[in-house]
């Protein structure tokens, strides 16, 4: 009898290790249907929740209820739903939705002493109910192992088990998943006496007695290592130190000596391997059937997606990418397909921004040489917030404690003007108009490098006769911004002075501060040409020009590139920038000229523009497929869900520059989680199935990335060791040695001069016969409803904090601990007109949407202008999930007006946004 109890207790809990381990499969719901079962072997109090199970099998016809388990499934333990069930001791133990934590150490430890480990093959994790129970069933069924596995079960599995089975007991929607549950703590609570009952019942269904989760024989344990990469959390690219112990990432730390971090990584960068392991991970393919998602074969959904883009039109078909890691790969599939709808990041980003620097200088953004500047003056730019890790940032905090000065315009008082030796708080979407007024005072005064705008600048005469009013009269005095931007014009004249004494050592810079107000090129403009009057590009202390070495190509030179078949079309025209705006995705989709839509690592739906216009363009497309790590806003629209590595689990090479040029290695720290996949492989398989798999060649991310460095002078060995190689040093006055302000060949920028020199008049602008001069111009110039009024006579902006990147940040628990909501900055006065208090809920409305929120009472942010920080309102990660209730906050993108984008740019309006504001 007692080796039969034995024996009973392991097929039970092989049985339901089986049920957590995957999906039902359809011969074995059937055959469990067909079981029969009474409940006496346990008490009348209690069940074991098999009699609901099978019950819950026999309600409906098998197909309807096999479709059903099949989404139940998806939603508790593939992350496809917002309030997953977390199978991982890890979670329960922490209380937090974090895998790979010391438990997992734990359980390898007593695998190991047991003489199995975890199964390669099998995608899940050590410490998953279903291996867990798995052990325990392999225990169960060896004589002479009582006390171990006594010990297991109590001083492990039932110490987590419980609070487990209660989660999925209130989050199954299916009585199969419930009673599932009941089951669970039913027999791990039960004498063995009680479970010779259920022996025949399972024995019936023939299950396979191999082990699957597990296998006999002891694991290489690996030696603790340190891997050296660059974070791509904000994609600023800090070198990484990643700590890995025994194939686990323990920690993260800067990289000494790396050009980008300087061996520093801010809290995001510390804590990125969180992003890897969060519990809301997306684990394999899903396909959505009836508004629901289930689990898919790599196969069947990548087949899925290569018929859908073949059945379309490819200029019907957009690609949204996001972001650019390898993007050389899936740019050239997309290429070869033949859509000509990429879009990037830029028009979500700092679209106006590129548009000035990239025509008028050839480098969108021109960091300052902060070691050596005297005068900093930022516009719309929180350098201690949004490149906190980097190393500039450093040399900025320790300029302004050498007595340099630092002037921060910026209607917030954010953590940049908080160390600053002057905050102006300008009123938003008029830097313009301040930019235009400085320049005037610095050429009416002849303050300005006479040698500089002359030899090196294109159009300084019509800059000169536009800023002194000849032409349209408007001389752009100080006393005439003062009017615009709300800074008094002694302040601008003497900001202008002392702007242009510190010259050379002198810079200007802006960043999304302004270029996220329509009609921000120009303002841009005339902010980088405070920079030219003073010939202060590349000087030690000034804005510096970029050169990075240029990688070679991954493709080697015997092997074919893909064709381009894309057409020569535009979707959207704007003046500046043409292409596929996705601020004007519903209009797109409307009119038939969107029909389908591939997304990787991006989130449109929450970034691009009106978050309720953006759904409605997803809802109207007749195919789209997101490839992401989680379930965003956008991809639980999309019909086919792929699950992409995070970086630390994928390999890169890019050419980077901070000062000095380098190459940046991106080097896997940990093989992929789960069933995700590198997205060159991702990429390379959909190619195969498009027709174009010979053009995509490589059997390891080792050949592309040998074949990017072959022109370099350092190889893949010697760069693992590195991390980082520099090129070329940091040099100043590059352009004399050029003879130009565009770096020579095999060298990069992000944009071009067409003069060789800055240009005062951007080229782009005057070929088109557009207005091409810096300047300041209304926001609301094209767009009259833009315009506050006074039902809506606040400008609601976000900016971003530092804990944060994005939406791409809501899945981290050790972030979102640390900043968890976005309450409504408000400024004391405006509040006390308006009677609201510190911590009040307030209202927040706009023409076009509404939301609720908590106020924050501060007199750190201009009167008439109310901020929140941007990246919040995600449904899904701990944001979306009740069982972490103090998480949550809106998306501004809410209340933007829908498909409206800058003319110039293409970039929604995204911090300008009139709204009004009242108590909850
Ligand atoms: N922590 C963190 N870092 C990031 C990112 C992130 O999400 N999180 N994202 C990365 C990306 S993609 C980008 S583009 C950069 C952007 O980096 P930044 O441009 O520095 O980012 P923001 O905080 O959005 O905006 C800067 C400041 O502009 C102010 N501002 C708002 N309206 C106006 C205005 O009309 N005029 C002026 N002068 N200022 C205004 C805001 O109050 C804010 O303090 O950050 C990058 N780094
Ligand atoms: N309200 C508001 N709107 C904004 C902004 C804002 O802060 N607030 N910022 C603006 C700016 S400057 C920009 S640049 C854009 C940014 O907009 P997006 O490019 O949409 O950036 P994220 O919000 O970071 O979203 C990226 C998506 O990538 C996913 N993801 C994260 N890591 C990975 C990964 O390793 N691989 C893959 N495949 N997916 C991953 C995330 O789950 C998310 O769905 O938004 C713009 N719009
Ligand atoms: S600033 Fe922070 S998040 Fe961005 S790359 Fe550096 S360490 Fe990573
Ligand atoms: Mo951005």
């Amino acid at each position: 009898m007692g080796t039969q109890m034995k024996l009973a207790r392991s097929t039970i809990y092989r049985f339901i290790s089986l049920l957590y381990r995957d999906e039902i499969s359809l011969p074995l719901l059937r055959k469990l249907a067909n079981s029969q079962v009474t409940e006496h072997f346990f008490s009348k109090k209690r069940s074991s929740g098999l009699p609901r199970m099978i019950d819950f099998l026999q309600s409906a016809p098998t197909e309807a209820v096999f479709r059903e388990l099949r989404h139940d499934y998806a939603e508790l333990f593939l992350n496809a739903g917002q309030n997953p069930a977390f199978p991982y001791a890890s979670c329960h133990l922490s209380g937090e939705p974090l895998v790979m934590q010391e438990p997992i150490f734990q359980v390898r430890k007593i695998y190991h002493d047991s003489g199995v480990h975890l199964n390669p093959a099998w995608p899940d994790l050590d410490d998953h109910i279903a291996v867990e129970l798995e052990f325990m069933a392999y225990l169960a069924a060896q004589p002479g192992n009582e006390e171990r596995q006594a010990d297991f079960l109590q001083n492990h599995l039932l110490s987590w088990a419980d609070k487990f089975c209660a989660q999925l007991a209130a989050l199954a929607k299916t009585d199969f998943y419930k009673g599932l549950a009941e089951l669970t703590m039913a027999v791990l609570s039960a004498a063995d006496s009680a479970l010779v009952v259920l022996e025949p019942i399972l024995a019936a269904l023939e299950l396979n007695k191999t082990l699957v989760t597990l296998v006999e024989g002891s694991a290489q344990i690996e030696p603790e290592h340190v891997v050296k990469t660059h974070c791509y959390i904000c994609l600023g690219l800090c070198g990484q130190e990643v700590r890995v112990k025994d194939g686990v990432i323990v920690g993260c730390k800067g990289l000494a000596g790396d050009p980008k971090g300087g061996g520093r990584l801010c809290i995001k960068g510390a804590n990125a391997h969180k992003n890897t392991y969060s519990a809301y991970r997306l684990k394999t393919p899903l396909i959505r059937e009836n508004g629901r998602f289930r689990k898919a074969e790599w196969d069947e959904a990548l087949d899925l997606l290569a018929a859908k883009l073949k059945s379309f039109d490819p200029k019907t078909v957009g690609f949204h990418q996001g972001n650019d890691y390898n993007s050389w790969c899936h740019d050239a599939v997309m290429a070869a397909y033949g859509t000509p709808n990429k879009t990037t990041h830029r028009q979500m980003c700092d679209n106006p921004n590129r548009m000035a620097n990239e025509h008028c200088l050839g480098e969108k953004r021109p960091w300052i040489d902060y070691a050596h500047s005297q005068y900093i003056l930022l516009f719309g730019i929180n350098e201690l917030a949004t490149s906190a890790g980097q190393r500039k940032v450093n040399l900025l905090k320790q300029a302004v404690k050498n007595g340099a000065k630092l002037v921060v315009v910026d209607p917030r008082r954010c953590e940049t003007a908080q160390i600053a030796t002057e905050w102006i708080p300008i009123i938003p979407g008029t830097d313009g108009a301040m930019a235009m007024a400085m320049c005037h005072v610095i050429v009416a005064d002849n303050l300005h490098d006479q040698a500089f705008t002359e030899n090196w600048c294109y159009g300084f005469a019509e800059f000169k006769k536009r800023l002194l009013g000849e032409g349209d009269g408007i001389a752009r005095t100080p006393q005439w911004a003062e009017t615009i931007c709300g800074v008094p014009a002694a302040t601008i004249t003497r900001l202008a002075h002392e702007f242009a004494s510190a010259a050379p050592a002198t810079a200007a810079l802006s960043w999304t501060g302004v270029a996220q107000a329509p009609n921000a090129t120009h303002a841009t403009q005339a902010i980088q040409a405070l920079n030219a009057l003073m010939g202060s590009f590349d000087a030690p202390g000034g804005p510096a020009l970029v050169s990075k070495f240029k990688l070679a190509s991954a493709w080697a030179d015997n092997q074919p590139k893909p064709p381009n078949n894309a057409a020569k079309f535009k979707l959207n025209p704007g003046r500046l920038w043409s292409g596929w705006i996705p601020a004007y995705f519903e209009e797109d989709a409307q009119a038939g000229r969107l029909k389908a839509m591939l997304c990787y690592f991006g989130n449109p739906v929450m970034s691009s523009g009106a978050e309720p216009s953006l759904r409605r363009a997803m809802e109207r497309l007749e195919f789209s497929c997101a490839i992401d790590c989680y379930m965003s806003n956008t991809a639980e629209l999309c019909d086919v869900v792929l699950p992409d590595c995070t970086y630390l689990e994928q390999s890169r090479v890019a050419s980077d520059w901070m000062y000095e040029s380098f190459i940046s290695l991106g080097e896997k720290a940990v093989q992929p989680l789960y069933d995700s996949r590198p997205v060159v492989q991702i990429f390379t398989e959909l190619a195969q199935r498009l027709g174009f798999g010979e053009f995509f060649p490589w059997q390891s991310e080792e050949e592309y990335m040998r074949n990017q460095l072959r022109n370099q002078r350092v190889t893949l060995e010697e760069l693992r060791e590195t991390g980082y190689f520099i090129t070329d040093p940091q040099a100043f006055r590059k352009y004399e040695q050029w003879g130009s302000i565009n770096p020579p060949s095999g060298y990069g920028a992000s944009g071009h001069s067409a003069t060789s020199k800055y240009n005062f008049i951007n080229p782009v602008a005057e070929k088109a016969g557009l207005n091409a001069l810096p300047d300041y111009l209304p926001p609301w110039e094209d767009w009259p409803e833009l315009r506050p009024d006074t039902d809506y006579p606040l400008i609601l902006g976000y900016f971003r904090v530092l804990e944060h990147e994005h939406t791409s940040t809501c899945w981290n628990p050790a972030l979102m601990n640390q900043c968890s909501s976005n309450p409504v900055w408000i400024n004391w006065m405006d509040a006390k007109k308006l009677g609201i208090a510190d911590g009040d809920q307030v209202i927040v409305a706009s023409p076009w949407g509404e939301i609720k929120a908590a106020a924050k009472v501060t007199w750190d942010i201009r009167q008439g202008v109310i901020a929140a920080a941007g990246g919040f309102g995600g449904r899904y990660g701990l944001e979306g999930d009740p069982k972490f209730p103090g998480c949550g906050g809106f998306n501004t993108n809410v209340l933007l007006p829908p498909n409206l984008a800058c003319k110039w740019s293409g970039t929604p309006p995204l911090k300008y946004i009139k709204t009004r504001i009242q108590k909850a």
